[in-house]
């Protein structure tokens, strides 16, 4: 690992404070200080928070936890940490994922490197010795000749635009702003609006303890069960024995999850074969086998899709006791799985509770948020506290929150008017020695899986300009248009592109993001590091360098 702090023998940012700046210390931020500091680079990580985590820190809302299996959702990159590392259950909670970020930061010193309460609010490219002027919300100025963002994409949070939002005079959080101390709400009448998958996470614990929960849904969603439970130590050994081909079956994976689709379409089965399928994913199938492992024509043919989501259909309704309820929790206006399924774990019953209430703002909406409550077109509904699960400005808003201006002070979000336009995601052309780890246009899927790959190939990049004393490198216009070109083809088809949600740019919060647009690389997760790779292995020659 290089020294921290000292300059290298190749250091090729003499006079600048870094050589890399990484603005935040989730996941993407933790991995490229490691990266870094294993190619012997002066780093620095800037992160809003009082600690790393990103995602796990900020989102500590209850019943928050991972949606994949613990195991195929963990870093990697070290086999110490593989080998010590237990997860004691199959879809950990946030408080262990939070614990297992904090061991990768306590094992290699990471904090030493991260400076905490630091807001960037500017990031400026100088001309004039091809580097980078980044100004925290303190004033304070940094330079470095290399820029990583790794703030997120889901990191931006959205309250919603319903008169009165700010007049509650109550509790009130959002759920990815959620108090380090905690929160109960036993006796409590507690509302929440937003049904997505923080959401039904969300319900489904508040349902236990609640004094009373009114829910307020706009949209419903089609979750399905989690199917999570303990890992003894007998377990983890067996769940370990198996990492080679467990990280292998992500590898070859569509969005690198450990599920792999069913090769048989719907029209090659009968019915009754079908039915028993769906019922084995769903009453055995852990995490999102029903949703990835499903037939392949379920997310791109709309009959296939009808067929399937009469199904899922039918299951809320022999699960939610009250008719009008059940009718209510099934979406009408998307198909299963067109959008992220959400997990759930008894959230349908949580409805057959006395206490838990649905109110559909589709047929009374909220006309007011006030002082002591709620008002929809209907009653006053008094509450003591008051949950937004209401998502966020996806992919772009935690770009758009700093002043990012590149060649000639062109602004980021000018460049971008609204949909992002990138070289695979990580560059921008306009903005020269800025790379993105999970930017727009990225391969998502399992996220530490596509981070492992973002920030490796990032950090290999910058290895190899320090070594060919490369100083300036800048997407090329016609590289940024082929990019976009091809992440709109790849999206063409499928039907998770024709439904609005935060994966189509959709936020009915915010006027500016109201129009279907494609913010994230839908083709396949081995097509996309292959074509990563070329570049690299085409020694990066598809960029301006100099
Ligand atoms: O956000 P969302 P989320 N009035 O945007 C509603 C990841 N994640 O935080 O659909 C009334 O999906 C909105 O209604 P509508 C995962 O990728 C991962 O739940 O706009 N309602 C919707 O119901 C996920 O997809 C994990 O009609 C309003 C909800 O708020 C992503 O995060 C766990 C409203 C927002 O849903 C985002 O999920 C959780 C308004 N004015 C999340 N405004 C794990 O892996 C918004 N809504 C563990």
């Amino acid at each position: 690992m290089g020294s921290v702090g000292e300059p290298t023998l190749n250091d090729s940012a003499k006079g600048l404070d870094y050589e890399v700046l990484v603005i935040g210390a989730g996941l993407s931020g933790i991995f490229s200080l490691y990266r870094l500091r294993e190619l012997g680079f002066r780093a620095r990580v800037l992160e809003a928070g009082s600690g790393a985590g990103g995602t796990w820190y900020w989102n500590r809302y209850p019943g928050a936890r991972f949606d994949s299996e613990s195991y195929s959702y963990q870093f990697t990159f070290s086999q110490e940490v593989l080998d010590e590392w237990d997860w004691t259950e199959h879809f950990a909670g946030q408080p262990e994922i939070l614990a297992y970020i904090n061991f990768l930061c306590d094992k290699f010193d990471l904090r030493s490197d991260i400076q905490f309460h630091t807001k960037v609010t500017t990031a400026h490219f100088d001309q004039s010795n091809n580097s980078w002027r980044v100004l925290d919300d303190a004033g304070k100025q940094y330079t470095c000749r290399w820029l990583v963002t790794a703030i997120g994409f889901l990191s931006a949070p959205t309250l919603p635009n319903i008169p009165g939002v700010h007049d509650f005079k109550r509790e009130a959080h959002h759920t990815s702003r959620w108090p380090q101390h905690p929160v109960t709400y036993e006796g409590k009448r507690v509302g929440l609006i937003g049904t997505g998958a923080t959401g039904i996470q969300c319900i489904q614990e508040i349902a236990k303890t609640v004094g009373h929960l009114t829910v307020f849904q706009r949209t419903p969603n089609w979750a399905v069960p989690l199917h999570n439970s303990p890992i003894d130590k007998d377990e983890m050994s067996a769940i370990r024995a198996d990492y080679p081909a467990l990280f292998d079956r992500c590898r070859r994976s569509y969005m690198n999850f450990l599920h792999m689709p069913e090769t048989r379409a719907l029209s090659e089965v009968s019915q009754e074969e079908r039915e028993a399928f769906w019922e084995n994913l769903y009453d055995n199938g852990r995490g999102f086998r029903l949703w990835l492992s499903n037939y392949r024509d379920v997310a791109f043919d709309k009959e296939a899709n009808k067929i399937c989501s009469d199904w899922v259909a039918d299951k809320i309704r022999q699960r939610v006791k009250d008719p009008a309820t059940a009718e209510r929790l099934i979406p009408r206006n998307h198909g299963f799985g067109t959008k992220r399924v959400p997990m759930e774990t008894n959230y349908y019953e949580a409805y057959n509770q006395s206490n838990v209430r649905l109110v559909d703002v589709t047929e009374t909406p909220i006309e007011q948020i006030t002082a002591t409550g709620i008002r929809t077109s209907k009653e006053e509904i008094e509450l003591d506290m008051l949950i937004y699960a209401t998502g966020f400005d996806a992919v772009t808003g935690a770009f758009d929150a700093m002043d990012i201006r590149g060649l000639d002070g062109l602004r980021l979000q000018d460049r971008w008017e609204g949909s992002p336009r990138t070289y695979v995601g990580m560059t921008v052309d306009g903005f020269p020695n800025m790379f993105m780890s999970m930017g727009p246009h990225q391969s998502y899927g399992n996220i530490p899986r596509s981070i492992e790959y973002a920030v490796n190939w990032i950090t290999d990049a910058l290895a190899h300009f320090r070594e060919k004393d490369i100083v300036y490198v800048e997407a090329t216009a016609e590289g940024v248009e082929m990019w976009t070109e091809h992440v709109i083809d790849a999206a063409k088809g499928s039907l998770a592109n024709e439904v609005d949600s935060w994966m189509t740019g959709i936020n009915r919060n915010l006027p500016g993001k109201q129009r279907r647009i494609i913010n994230r690389y839908t083709g396949s997760a081995p097509g996309f590091r292959g074509f990563c790779d070329g570049i690299a292995g085409g020694g990066y020659s598809t960029f301006k360098l100099a």
